[in-house]
């Protein structure tokens, strides 16, 4: 009878700590651009695009990568600057970034978002290269995401499948403190648990 009744109690227990974890885990990402350029016109010296701008100089976009892809150098001897439509209001949180690169060996690129990421490509990419960035916020800020050209030799990197993700729903605590109220749930199961075997162990004495 005990045995049951304290693997009821037990199971209880685990069941409302599975459900009091994942609830405090399982928030969703949120994706703020993902873009892969097969949609847009393909044509020299492009300048119309669904999710991007080009700020300076040219752009192409061309076949490549299994579809459609962008030469960040157009066709005018001016490198493009190619920047979001959108700028993001990047709460805090951890960001993913990510874009394919390929053709190379060529002249630098500057990727950056806002004053939250900036780097520079310099290196050939043999075929398309998947580059993953990890991007922590730690305080609220808009910004744009650019990918910025240099050579003006109207032959850029290529670039294909770019998205930027927030992570776990903008969670800025990867490991949160439970609220009080499922502290004290939690905590009321296991006196409970506690007072169980207490009186078990009377019971034995009696
Ligand atoms: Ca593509
Ligand atoms: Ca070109
Ligand atoms: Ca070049």
């Amino acid at each position: 009878m005990f045995c049951k009744l304290y693997k009821a109690a037990l199971g209880s227990a685990v069941l409302t700590l599975a459900f009091t974890l994942s609830t405090l885990t399982s928030r969703a990402d949120t994706v703020l651009l993902s873009d892969n350029f097969n949609s847009e016109v393909g044509a020299l010296n492009q300048t119309t695009f669904a999710n991007f701008t080009v700020n300076r100089g040219s752009v192409d976009v061309i076949g490549g990568n299994g579809g459609q892809v962008v030469d960040l150098d157009g066709s005018t001897s001016a490198s493009g600057l190619f920047v979001s439509k959108t700028a993001f209001n990047l709460t805090p949180g951890t960001y993913t970034l990510q874009f394919d690169l390929g053709n190379g060996p060529n002249n630098a690129l500057t990727v950056s978002l806002g004053s939250a990421y900036s780097e520079i490509f310099t290196q050939p990419t043999v075929g398309f290269t998947t580059f993953t960035r990890t991007i922590n916020v730690l305080s609220p800020t808009m910004a744009n995401l650019s990918f910025d050209q240099s050579g003006d030799d109207n032959v850029g990197y290529y670039l294909d499948n770019v998205s930027l993700t927030l992570k776990d729903g903008g969670n800025p605590n990867p490991n949160p403190v439970p609220e009080p109220t499922t502290m004290l749930l939690l905590g009321t199961g296991l006196a409970g648990l506690g007072g169980m075997i207490k009186r078990r162990r009377q019971g034995n004495k009696d």
